[in-house]
């Protein structure tokens, strides 16, 4: 069954110098023991061959905490290690295309940044919807300034859970505390952290107490 929580949703960045292979794997175990509640590899260099090399690695992680495996852009890859779902955006395969290859059981999240990809991504068969950025973000991203005002708005006329995103922490997410996100989605909050446990454990217990 297609069960999810986008409490706390942990986007990964395995590309800041310096970062290991075993370190970048270790930050996702340590999240995940931290409280993360869903995982979305993102990777945007790799070649194919790379992405599934690491896409398993990290399901075996996810599995051990029965976390579900998002993966960003690539449906292939989704496929080959059996993930829990794809996240698409606007450049990306199409909604529509995506929930058709994967099927009802899979999960599909879409990009939002405007009320009427919302209601397209709705209609194409999305299961959540990401809505940012929030506030400005150092991770490499295209992205637009999106206000809380449009992300309700878009959670009211999509009537789709809804996980903000875009240089949230534990200092700022106060802003979408009342507001219709279901939760947040962070990178470098946790990726860059000298302790991805405690901050994890910080930033679930922050969105557990303050939203809906
Ligand atoms: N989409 C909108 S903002 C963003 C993505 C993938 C990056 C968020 O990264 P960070 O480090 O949490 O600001
Ligand atoms: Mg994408």
């Amino acid at each position: 069954m297609k069960n999810f929580d986008l409490s706390l949703y942990l986007v990964t960045d395995s590309t800041y110098p310096n970062q290991s292979e075993n370190d970048f794997l270790k930050t996702i175990d340590q999240a995940c023991r931290g409280g993360v509640t869903l995982v979305q590899l993102r990777e945007k260099e790799k070649c194919g061959l790379d992405y599934f090399n690491i896409a398993q690695k990290v399901k075996q992680i996810t599995d051990s905490y029965n976390i579900p495996l998002i993966i960003d852009d690539r449906v292939d890859v989704a496929m080959a290690v059996n993930a829990a779902g794809v996240h698409v955006g606007i450049s990306d395969i199409p909604v529509f295309v995506a929930r058709k290859l994967l099927g009802d059981n899979k999960i599909v999240g879409a990009t939002a940044k405007t009320v009427e990809q919302a209601l397209k991504a709705k209609k194409e068969g999305a299961d959540y919807l990401g809505v940012g950025a929030i506030f400005p973000t150092t991770t490499k991203v295209v992205t637009i300034h999106t206000e809380v005002t449009t992300l309700n708005d878009i959670a009211a006329k999509s009537n789709l859970p809804i996980v903000a995103i875009g240089g949230l922490n534990e200092s700022n997410s106060h802003v979408l505390f009342g507001s219709k996100a279901n939760g947040i989605a962070v990178v470098s909050a946790i990726m860059k952290s000298e302790n991805p446990f405690e901050t994890s454990k910080i930033l679930k217990q922050m969105v557990v107490e303050n939203f809906r």
